[in-house]
Order: structure tokens, then sequence, then C-alpha cells
């Protein structure tokens, strides 16, 4: 694959995608996926489920989470403006830290490579929507199902080993980062976020360089991307090309209007109602996800079907996961798969023979090391984040 023109040949519509029925090019793309789903390659890609093309907006398959490593081809894609970095040369490409520092500092990746030491562990990247899809009513926003979400070995230098060597200066109360990303629009507010500086201070923070032991793919956020591991992917700024240390926090669109959830013990209002007060949205909740069998599947009565999926959350680890095939009347414990670190996935398996005919409905329940556990319901919010509720497929035996 080319890099540098890796975007060029991929300018298809959603019309033209959708043979000839010219009349879906009036509907807004939300209804068209809604109505007509259906799989798209991008250029280092496979076939996701696809959104939309600028910003493109793809999904991973729910099959992809019977495993617990997400392949880079098939990671899910979330940009939210359109002028995307599609071309870099990587020798001019440099790493600017500036603001409240003892020094500014411009890092080459070389420098990034050797000056600092190298981690590597397992972390979950989800969107702060993923699971959008099922609240009622719906909430606005892309209308991801469980596919908003993907587990990678991410390779790095730690933030606070790069902070450090620029030197932070006495009152630093934030640190923002900066992509290579830019507004279409001047009006449109450039994607530009902040975190507290005492977690940019932990170890696990860090600026990867390599997903999967290879290099990012342009569309997670090639050459560098920020992981704070345990909390939503809102936070995981990519192909970041500047840390501006700041004295005073960022109030700009990303950090007051966007990602803000009810700031009350629920997290939930009405539907349709505006919370009082908000608060930013940060770790993410304990939740498992069935990636096979999946809805609408016909199992076939006295033959066993291997349930499977994975459990996460926020960094205590996955204590264990429960399944019910009876609509939740009894539970099971699953058998656990190998442990890859705290911030991970877990696979899950469950071996299911069916012995009567008829509609089953299969349902999954995480448990995290610190007791807590996947809720049968949630409140509503108005952002739609931060689904969790026990994972639910329905299958037919006949
Ligand atoms: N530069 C930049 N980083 C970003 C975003 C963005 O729009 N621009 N979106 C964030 C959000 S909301 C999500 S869910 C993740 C998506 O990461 P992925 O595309 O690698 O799956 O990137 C985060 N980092
Ligand atoms: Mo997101």
């Amino acid at each position: 694959m080319d890099r540098r023109s890796f975007l060029k040949g991929t300018a298809l519509t959603v019309g033209s995608l959708i043979a000839g029925k010219e009349i879906l090019l009036k509907a807004n793309a939300q209804e068209v996926i809604e109505k007509y789903p259906f799989l798209i390659k991008f250029p280092e890609k496979r076939e996701l489920i696809f959104y939309s093309e600028r910003p493109p907006l793809l999904e991973t398959p729910r099959e992809y989470f019977a495993k617990a490593i997400t392949p880079n081809d098939a990671f899910f894609v979330r940009w939210h403006l359109a002028d995307i970095p599609t071309e870099l040369d990587l020798n001019k490409w440099r790493l600017k830290i500036n603001g409240n520092t003892k020094k500014p500092v411009e890092l080459s990746m070389d420098d990034l490579k050797t000056l600092f030491e190298p981690v590597s562990f397992f972390a979950v990247s989800q969107c702060s929507g993923n699971g959008r899809n099922f609240f009622e009513p719906k909430p606005k926003g892309i209308h991801w199902n469980h596919g908003a979400m993907g587990n990678a070995e991410w390779t790095g230098v730690r933030l606070k080993d790069v902070l450090e060597y620029a030197g932070l200066k006495a009152g630093t109360v934030e640190i923002a980062f900066n992509g290579l990303d830019k507004p279409p629009y001047p009006e449109t507010p450039d994607f530009v976020r902040s975190i507290p500086i005492d977690i940019c201070l932990q170890e696990d923070v860090i600026l990867a360089y390599e997903m999967n032991g290879e290099s990012i793919p342009y569309l997670n956020g090639f050459p560098l991307r920020l992981i704070v591991p345990g909390w939503y992917a809102t936070h995981w700024i990519k192909s970041v090309t500047e840390i501006m240390v700041l004295d005073k926090p960022l109030k700009n669109f990303w950090m007051t209007k966007a990602y803000q959830l009810p700031d009350n013990d629920c997290e939930c209002v009405k539907p349709g109602e505006k919370p009082k007060k908000t608060k930013p949205i940060t770790k993410m909740n304990v939740k498992s996800v069935i990636a096979t069998p999946d809805n609408g599947t016909v199992l076939k009565k006295g033959r066993a079907v291997k349930v499977a999926g994975v459990a996460f959350d926020y960094g205590t680890g996955v204590k264990e996961v429960l399944v019910s095939v009876d609509g939740g009347r009894t539970w099971h414990k699953a058998n656990l798969g190998p442990y890859l670190g705290r911030y991970s996935f877990r696979e899950w398996f469950f071996y299911f023979k069916p012995e009567k005919t008829g509609e089953v409905e299969i349902l999954s329940r995480a448990v995290n090391y610190n007791g807590e556990m996947q809720p049968f319901k949630i409140g509503w919010n108005p952002g739609g984040y931060k689904w969790n509720v026990v994972d639910k497929v329905k299958v037919n035996v006949v």
C-alpha cells in the first residue's frame, strides 16, 4: 500500500454504492445506513460496516469480538473532521511540545524511539457512543451497535517521560492534544482536547507509534496516538502533532459542549430532557458482548454450540462472565480465555446444547474485580453514551 496516496480511488458516495437507488441520495445518511446497512473496504482495512465517507466512520462487525485481539484492518474508525491526514513524510513530521514548559521541544519519530523507554500493553479503545443504537428513544449521533470498540497491543513511550523532557513549569493543570486532522470550514472548531495533569503523569498513559506490532493505520492515528487506558477513546487523540501544556483548563467546544454526561448518580435524565449540570465522560464501565451466535441464528436441538465473546472494564480486570441460555432465569459461569492485562479484552466462552425447540434468549453479564456488574437496564442520556446493559441475542432452535 502506497501510504502517501492511500485515499485516492475511494471517492464513493452513499448513493453510488447502493446500486442505482437514486432516491436514497435525498435521504439523510443515517436513515440510509439504518435501512440498508452495508460493508465497505477502505485502504488498510478489510470490509467494515459503513456509516460515512467524509469523515470516515466504520464499525467492526460483531463476529470479530469472539477474539481478544482486534486486527488492525478490522478496527473501527471514527473521525470528527472531514479533513483527515492521508499522506505524511515521516522525515519531516515533528511532535511539538509547548506552552507552560521550561523549553519548547520538537521531537522526530527517531527521537521518540531513542530518547525514551518503550512500553507495550493491551488496551481496549471504545467510543463513548458505542451501543448508542440500543437506547430508546435513540439519541442523536452515529447509531453504533457493539462495534465501535476494539482491543490492541499498543507500543510507545510514556507521556510522562516526554513531558519531563520538556520540563513542566509550576501551575500546570492540563495537557491539550492536537492531531493532524483539520476542520473543513473555518467555523468548525478544531478537534483539540485536554486531560488533567494527574492523569497525564500516570505510568500507563502513552504516546503509541505501534498497534499490534505494526505502525498504526492512517485511519487509526498514524504515526502517533495518545493511549489513555481505561478511559473512553474520545480522549485517545489520533495523529498527535502538538502537545500544549496549560496553566488554565481548556474551554473549547470539544471540552465544554461535547462528551458531557448528566452530573448526577445515574448519569441520566428523562428521555429528551437536558441535564441541569454536566460532567466530562472519563472511565469506561464493565461490559461484555456476545460475538457469536448472532441474532437470528438457527441452532439444532441436541447439538452443542459455542457461545463466545469478550468482556472488559476500566482497569480492575474481568473477574467473571455469567451466561444465561434461558432468558435470564438461570446463569452459568463462562470459561475465560488468557489474561492479557487489566485493560484488555478478556475472551469468554460457554458450550450450549439446546434441549428443546423454539426461541431462546442468550445473555451475558460481566463482573469486574471491584464487584461491579452489568446492569439489566440503564437510564437515558442525551449523548447516548456508556451503554453497558447485559448483552442479549435471540436465536431459534429447530
Ligand atoms: N485527532 C483525532 N483524534 C481522535 C478523534 C478525532 O476526531 N480526531 N476522535 C476520537 C474518538 S471520539 C474516538 S471514538 C476515537 C476513534 O479511534 P479509531 O478511529 O482509531 O477507532 O478516536 C478519538 N481520537
Ligand atoms: Mo468516539
